[in-house]
């Protein structure tokens, strides 16, 4: 299990640059012990970590995604831990004017004690502590000890005297008491997520020795971002521990990383304890931050320099891109808009919903949030969605997508049922919001702050006021409207300012009120949930579709992980564990008896499982795109697992791509062909991002029979538009084929450039798999072997429909899989992974959908 070291860059920063004040901060990650209380039994504990993973770490607690040991990881939640840890101080130490203990992360009920003083009692996870402890501190040994109380314990007097249950269905516990909690609700269960509620020192804690004073906080504000000017405040907060008033100067120095640096200073004087300022600057001709195939994601350098006299007492750097992003809701003539504009261009939203990447959260390194990242990139998106059930996601998190030019949709950590809403509960909650958009407000990435998900939703459409009475009801509205109308804009006013806010997601909207669809983002759930097919997703385009999805299996090397063979089955205990939706399973045969013919065995049943989720989901999000500008956004539900699982993602735990993956990455490429068939007519579209007019495009269409190979081909020239979507050629099918041609041709189109380079291809299939004629045939392979890549050359003398390339090594990359192999047609995929080695020859498995049956 690897450390996480990315906090360490930004607890440091203020500190590292300017040795020649002695600055000096330690960290106080290591050599940490911790014991069950009361049982005085003390084991090595890793920080950051929590319980339960070092639990594992000790082979405690056995490996909980294999087979049904999720059951057995289940007592620590009801206990309560201690951690302790002694550190070593020198005379010099000590004798600086202040030292500040930083808790970055807690999880979460805990009493924290140095040298015989509670310091801190923490009750929320997403909240970091910085505490003042010079006078505590001693030479030679010191002590801290943190009492972690289980929060099931904890939180049980609550559920007990609260007079109703909430309806937390996704907390797998009874009672129910996630929702008591600042904690990361997806630790107590979710439809997709084990359960595994855990305690311990989540981030990182450091040790700061400094003198006079201190930058606690630096705002970059971005009033106002066009071409021809930035308009910026620069909001610094300092902490003095000079006894007096004290006459200091505040520089900042700003400019394009790697270009020379402007400056603006100002003197101020300070006050012991907490001073602002706000230090105003003009950035004539920015080069703005641009999202991904826009152009550069310029980044700025800021950094704010403390001075007394000509002596630097601190500083804190910021990574700053200049941009405008809004929310555009506005009364149209067919309901109320809702897209982004970036830079005051419309931008069509492409990408996913994003769930914590591990349920051992803490597992999650700078390696993992590069890997995602580079997931998010190769699949063409240009947005994510931090989802509300998980946790505000670390600092390099949001660097990575500002790096990257990806626009982060940020919700406030709350879902799917109605939370407390006392005045001591909404305390903890301001301390929370504050603490953490002033954490990630200087990202240009993140484009802007989403209340919670799903929760209105809930009180209106989801039956609670059958199970409730009328007056807990109007508690759960009244307190809604408090935290999320009230409370939660007031705070993003006060700390923010630059951003836009909705209460909920979806704003105004419910799946089954297809009128809502009109004038809001849409959790469209009728697929899936619904059991709508595929194909009604076409006619129900919602404004900006900020969930939807459909659940597949992993594949099958992934299964090994955790079943063995004689747990084949979707029945079985090992299974049913690793499917947390109740009605998943039921719900992938329903559609699979819709659309395929019965496989012939459990392989089969997987693997056209995923074959179903990729090209099902790139019907739908296809929909989406092709029906901009009204629709302008596709969100799918969810990019990523924490464990491995049965559910929703387009990759799973492993990091192997499903067909989705693949699926998202054609669709969402940055000029990307689509088709719609209505009337007998094929509608050939140009789904394009540019910002320019793409003109001299080929469009080539072949009419392909499944056993002869093309038996007709047009070809045309057209323009794709920039930024929109719009249909280049109309085709009357029976112009190419009769009508029973249909269950064995498959139509294909590809746009090529004016060097014949293609740009998009698009296969369209009248019918799905168990009403096409599909021949039988074999495909063919020809492997070449090096270290870290596997070429494979397949060809097949007849149609092969969705072939899938197996290789059993987790998370080999392949440059594609799921593909149609056409009558002759020649396809070369490489695989690649530092574990494949040529001498070894690992196997490689091909299946296509005529096998299955
Ligand atoms: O079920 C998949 C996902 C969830 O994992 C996640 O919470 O926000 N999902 C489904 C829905 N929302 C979300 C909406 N689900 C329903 C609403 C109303 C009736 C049935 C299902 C995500």
């Amino acid at each position: 299990m690897k450390k996480s070291i990315i906090f360490l860059w930004i607890a440091l920063l203020p500190f590292l640059l300017f040795s020649q004040n002695k600055v000096e901060t330690l960290r106080l990650d290591d050599g940490w012990q911790f014991s069950q209380t009361g049982k005085n039994q003390w084991y090595d504990a890793e920080v950051p970590g929590s319980v339960q993973r070092d639990l594992i770490r000790h082979g405690v607690l056995p490996d909980p995604y294999f087979g049904t040991n999720e059951n057995v990881v289940q007592w620590p939640e009801k206990e309560d831990w201690d951690f302790k840890k002694s550190f070593t101080l020198s005379e010099e130490q000590l004798n600086h004017d202040d030292a500040l203990l930083f808790f970055e992360g807690l999880d979460t009920h805990a009493d924290v004690f140095l040298n015989g003083s509670r310091i801190l009692q923490s009750q929320n996870m997403f909240v970091g502590h910085k505490i003042s402890v010079k006078n505590l501190l001693r030479k030679g040994e010191n002590n801290l000890y943190i009492r972690f109380f289980s929060p099931i314990t904890r939180m049980l007097p609550a559920a007990a005297t609260a007079g109703f249950d909430y309806p937390a269905d996704n907390d797998h516990g009874t009672p129910k008491l996630s929702v008591y909690s600042r904690k990361a609700p997806y630790q107590f269960g979710w439809d997709w997520g084990m359960r595994l509620v855990q305690m311990g020192i989540w981030k990182p804690i450091t040790l700061t020795f400094y003198d006079k004073a201190r930058i606690d906080d630096f705002f970059v504000k971005q009033t106002s971002v066009t071409k021809e000017k930035a308009i910026i405040d620069n909001q610094i907060e300092i902490y003095s521990v000079e006894p007096q008033p004290v006459d200091a100067s505040i520089t900042i120095e700003y400019g394009l990383k790697g270009e020379s640096q402007k400056t603006v200073s100002k003197n101020i004087v300070l006050n012991p304890g907490k001073n602002v300022a706000s230090i105003p600057l003009q950035i004539d001709h920015p080069k703005r931050w641009m999202p991904v195939n826009w152009g550069k994601p310029y980044l700025y350098d800021f950094k704010a320099k403390l001075s007394f006299g000509n002596q630097t007492i601190a500083e804190k750097t910021g990574s700053v891109g200049l941009r405008k992003v809004q929310l555009i809701q506005k009364d149209d003539e067919t309901g109320k808009s809702f897209y982004f504009e970036v830079n005051d261009i419309p931008l069509f939203a492409k990408g996913a919903n994003y769930i914590p990447g591990e349920i051992l959260r803490t597992q999650q390194d700078t390696a993992y949030y590069q890997r995602l990242f580079d997931n998010i990139t190769s699949a063409n998106m240009n947005f994510v969605r931090v989802w509300g059930g998980g946790t505000y996601e670390d600092d390099y998190f949001y660097r990575l997508a500002d790096e990257k030019g990806i626009l982060v949709w940020q919700d406030f950590i709350f879902g799917c049922t109605p939370y407390p809403s006392d005045d001591v509960f909404l305390q903890n909650v301001r301390e929370e919001v504050i603490y953490n958009v002033k954490r990630l407000r200087n990202h240009a990435s993140l484009a802007f702050w989403c209340g919670n998900n799903e929760i209105e939703e809930g009180l209106r459409y989801w039956g609670w006021d059958k199970r409730n009475t009328p007056e807990t009801m109007e508690l759960w509205k009244k307190g809604y409207d408090k935290t999320f109308r009230t409370l939660i804009p007031d705070l993003l006013s006060q700390y923010d300012g630059t951003r836009s806010y909705i209460h909920g997601s979806p704003y105004n909207s419910s799946w089954g009120k297809i009128e809502s669809f009109k004038s809001s983002d849409v959790h469209d759930w009728g697929l899936w949930h619904g059991r709508m097919p595929f194909e009604a997703m076409a006619d129900r385009l919602p404004r900006f579709a900020s969930e939807f999805g459909f659940q597949s299996f992993p594949e099958m090397k992934t299964i090994r992980t955790f079943a063995n063979e004689k747990d084949f089955d979707i029945n079985s205990d090992v299974m049913k564990i690793h499917q947390k939706s109740g009605v998943g399973n039921v719900i992938i045969k329903q559609y699979m008896d819709m659309y395929f013919h019965e496989p012939k065995n459990f392989e089969d049943f997987v693997y056209l499982g995923l074959v179903m989720q990729g090209n099902g989901m790139e019907e739908a999000v296809e929909a989406n795109r092709r029906g901009r500008p009204y629709c302008m956004g596709a969100l799918y539900w969810q990019i990523n697992d924490d464990w491995p699982v049965v559910s929703w993602s387009s990759i799973d735990y492993y990091n192997n791509w499903k067909a989705q993956h693949y699926r998202m990455r054609d669709v969402f490429a940055p000029l990307a062909l689509g088709v719609k068939f209505a009337d007998n007519k094929l509608n050939y579209y140009t789904m394009s991002d540019y910002l320019n007019d793409i003109d001299n495009l080929k469009l080539t269409i072949q009419v392909i029979d499944f056993s002869k190979g093309v038996v007709k081909e047009l070809k045309e020239k057209v323009n794709a538009k920039a930024n929109s979507s719009q249909i280049v050629k109309s085709i009357d099918v029976l112009s190419l084929i009769s009508e029973s041609d249909k269950a064995n041709t498959v139509i294909r189109a590809r746009l090529s450039d004016d060097k014949g380079k293609t740009i998009s291809t698009k296969d369209y299939f009248f019918y799905w798999p168990n009403k096409l004629n599909l021949p039988e045939t074999k495909v063919n392979t020809k492997i070449a072997y090096a270290d870290g890549k596997y070429t494979v050359t397949l060809t097949s003398p007849k149609l092969a429909k969705d072939v899938f390339i197996e290789i059993p090594v987790l998370g080999a990359r392949f440059s594609d899989n799921f593909i149609d192999l056409m009558p002759g047609e020649k396809r070369v995929i490489e695989i690649t992974s530092p574990q494949l080695k040529a001498s070894e020859k690992t196997p490689i498995t091909i299946r296509h959908i005529r096998e299955t049956y």
